[in-house]
């Protein structure tokens, strides 16, 4: 019974937004820049909260101006921490990077944080 009760109280806090806790939601991209030949990309956005790599989103085929489903959980990110997103166009042997964001983490709930690319905008909502 207790042990139960120990992995519950350890599960609620493994669980429980922190102080020190980013999480990034909401990716979506308008504008972006296929090859020369006018194909649309294939985006795909990679992001880290300070040193930690938090994965990528799945890519969208042919599409410049994509809604990412995947959303990302950092557990030690904080105010002032950098969070850097890269767009990239997925191909069958390079893919091509299609542009970097790069903003400081503060406290609160961010919607709709516009990135301006060199070809379209990246935009992204986070909570700390
Ligand atoms: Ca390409
Ligand atoms: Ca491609």
């Amino acid at each position: 019974m207790h042990a139960l009760l120990l992995c519950a109280v350890a599960l609620a806090l493994t669980l429980a937004p922190s102080d020190a806790a980013v999480r990034v939601f909401s990716l979506r991209a308008n504008g972006l820049k296929g090859d020369p030949a006018g194909n649309p990309p294939d985006p795909f956005v990679k992001v880290w909260c300070g040193s930690s790599f938090g994965g990528m989103t799945e890519f969208h085929k042919d599409n410049s101006n994509p809604s990412w489903s995947a959303s990302f959980y950092f557990r030690d990110c904080g105010a002032n921490d950098h969070l850097t997103f890269e767009v990239w166009d997925k191909d069958l042997n390079f893919d091509d990077l299609l542009g970097t964001c790069v903003s400081s983490v503060q406290p609160g709930l961010h919607q709709n944080f516009a990135c301006s690319l060199q070809y379209g905008t990246l935009f992204y909502s986070y909570e700390l």
